[in-house]
């Protein structure tokens, strides 16, 4: 195998990387081979710096300090540097819901006029549960107290917040009895860092509770508060067909890739780019049209609500610019590489930073805020067409792998699919035509042959009967590799098959963005509620083949946390505590009916996923 094909198994990947060597441009593959070895204690989880008595390390085999200055043991610091990224990570995905709630706000109030009420059920489902009358007002009315209501969640300092309601009773009592039903999820994550302070909370079990309770506070609090305004703001999606792989590109139009997390921002890009002025100045400068298209989660959102395709997932961002052919890289929030400074430095490409936080080096600063949003989307896209006329034609290399797939499955479109009722999905369930359902989701990691864990994994759970839904970066690895089509129902096994070729529907139904995972817990509820049993009693498991981020980890935690059994490919830093990793594999079994497991191996990931859901099927009785 080339080293080319050892890093990816996706053939535009492999191409664009060819070019890249050609031209002698680094990407993170690069980088990744220069930082060899890394640092093993980091690996482990054995380094603090939490005060400045240290940097303090433990030796993992038993030869050097058992301590820290402080006296840590090695399960402290384990423990709490875990916490620290859950806390990362729940603040990250809180932080997008904040915006999105703070310009739905805005909104209400009259001062962003860019934005409207696009999915007016869901506001009035909203208010309902929020305990908001609509009866007699105008749907303005409506929202402006649901935006209030909303935004004073994030600081909720007594709990229960909300949507954690929406989980089976039995799983808030679970919740309630361990002492990790959540406040608002600003107080979770204050706390967080308060306890890994040093002498603050120094008892590892006491430590990774509060990491549930943070997470579960991300997962039904920060990310579904972000889906559901969303929805609301930018219309809940249904099927769309849409495209995927950097095959996207276009050699002879105008190319704009969104990169990055919130809608809010591309939503505007996306209305600005069929502005027909924009159009008739990219056409003075001789290119066809504007071709906006996503990257990471920001492509999943647009590609969700209105079938924008996707130059690609995490680790593609560098090789769309290496294709010499995208005019403007616009970014706002999380999982954009700093690195993309100097690389479009390289070419003509534009590098524009949008979000008053994330500031990158090398960009053009055009910030942008929701009160004049329509307009600053307008320029941002200006500055991109104009740029067209920069492009240097000889340096142009699309590669042609491109892929049709069928993605806009909300859990709210997934019922529609079904006829309005989880009851033939149950059905299905219980006859063994569908034995589970298994939760793909997660970056890329260039310690894993790119998109290889995500796409083998996917492909061997519907083998296997097991219906996927996914999101985030594995469900752009899936649309490359074809898997979001309804013809891949023909790679299902037998039962599978029939149920996706009676409905038209793939076989993995792509969910949406990484906070979109809250749709999975929502489906996951709702399927509980109606079997009248708890989420963790459902045949069902979760899985992360390639996940990187901080985010995944307050992810995993929250999903592991609702009850699901969640399969890592890439592993965790807490090796170096045999106590905290046998809690996180085996002793949250008892606390909260579900544990995590690593597994490189996809193959053997999903072999772990099947059995789970069998054992869960025999359970419940199905298969006696
Ligand atoms: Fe060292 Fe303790 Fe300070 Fe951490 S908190 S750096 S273990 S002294
Ligand atoms: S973008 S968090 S690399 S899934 Fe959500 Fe992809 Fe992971 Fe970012």
């Amino acid at each position: 195998m080339t080293k080319n094909a050892e890093r990816s198994i996706d053939p535009a990947t492999q191409s664009m990387l060819r070019v890249a060597k050609k031209e002698g441009m680094e990407t993170a593959w690069d980088r990744f081979d220069k930082q060899q070895p890394q640092c093993g204690l980091g690996q482990l989880g054995l380094c603090c710096r939490n005060c400045n008595m240290g940097p303090c390390r433990i030796d993992p085999f038993g030869e050097g300090p058992e301590k820290g200055v402080c006296g840590a043991t090695a399960d402290i610091i384990v423990a709490r540097n875990l916490l620290r990224m859950i806390a990362a990570g729940a603040a990250a995905h809180s932080d997008h819901a904040r915006d999105a709630a703070h310009a739905f706000k805005l909104m209400t109030e009259g001062k962003a006029t860019s934005y409207q009420i696009k999915d007016e059920a869901k506001l009035n489902a909203l208010a309902t549960e929020y305990n908001i009358s609509t009866e007699d007002r105008t749907k303005e009315e409506v929202a402006l107290d649901l935006a209030g209501a909303v935004m004073a969640e994030f600081g909720n300092q007594d709990g229960p917040i909300r949507f954690t309601r929406r989980a089976p009773p039995q799983r808030v009592e679970i919740w309630t009895n361990a002492g990790i039903d959540p406040r608002g999820v600003d107080r979770e994550i204050v706390e967080c860092m308060h306890r890994t302070h040093i002498g603050v909370d120094n008892d590892p079990v006491h430590i990774l509770l509060h990491g549930l309770r943070t997470s579960i506070s991300d997962g039904w609090g920060g990310s579904m508060i972000a889906t559901e305004i969303q929805d609301v703001l930018f219309g809940t999606p249904t099927p769309v067909i849409s495209e995927a792989n950097l095959g996207v590109l276009k050699e002879d139009e105008v190319n704009i890739v969104m990169h990055g997390h919130e809608p809010i921002l591309s939503e505007m890009i996306v209305a600005a780019a069929e502005d027909p002025e924009m159009l008739d100045l990219a056409k003075k400068l001789g290119a066809k049209g504007i071709n906006v298209v996503g990257m990471c989660c920001t492509g999943n959102e647009i590609m969700m609500r209105h079938g924008v395709p996707t130059a690609g997932n995490f680790l593609q961002q560098e090789l769309a610019v290496i294709t010499g052919s995208v005019e403007a890289m616009i970014v706002d929030v999380q999982c954009i590489m700093p690195s993309l400074g100097d690389l479009t430095g390289c070419y003509h490409t534009k590098f524009i930073s949008t979000s008053p936080k994330a500031e990158f080096p090398g960009t053009v600063r055009m910030e942008f805020h929701e009160d004049e949003a329509l307009d600053t989307a307008k320029a941002i896209v200006k500055t991109a067409v104009e740029n067209y006329e920069n492009r240097n034609p000889q340096r142009v290399n699309i590669p042609s792998e491109k892929c049709n797939c069928m993605v806009g499955f909300s859990a709210e479109a997934i019922l529609e699919a079904l006829g309005g009722s989880p009851e033939p999905l149950v059905e299905a369930i219980k006859s063994g035509a569908i034995k589970g359902v298994g939760a793909v989701v997660g970056c890329n990691n260039v310690k894993i042959q790119h998109d290889y864990g995500h796409v083998n994994q996917v492909k061997e759970l519907i083998k296997n009967n097991v219906l996927v839904v996914t999101t985030g970066c594995n469900a752009i690895a899936c649309a490359k590799a074809g898997l979001l089509q309804p013809e891949a129902a023909k790679e299902a096994g037998e039962g599978l098959r029939a149920v996706c070729e009676s409905l038209g529907i793939p076989p993995v139904l792509h969910m949406g963005s990484c906070v979109d995972i809250s749709r999975i817990l929502v489906l996951a509820a709702v399927l509980a509620n109606h079997m009248g049993v708890d989420i963790s009693d459902l045949p069902a498991a979760g899985s992360a083949p390639e996940w990187m981020s901080e985010k995944a980890v307050s992810i995993g935690t929250y999903v592991v946390a609702s009850g699901i059994y969640t399969v890592l490919g890439t592993v965790p830093p807490v090796l170096g505590s045999s106590l905290v990793t046998e809690l996180l594999t085996d002793g949250l079994e008892d606390v909260i009916g579900a544990t995590f497991a690593v597994e490189p191996d996809p193959f053997k990931g999903a072999n772990l996923m099947i059995e789970r859901i069998e054992a869960k099927r025999k359970a419940l009785g199905l298969d006696p």
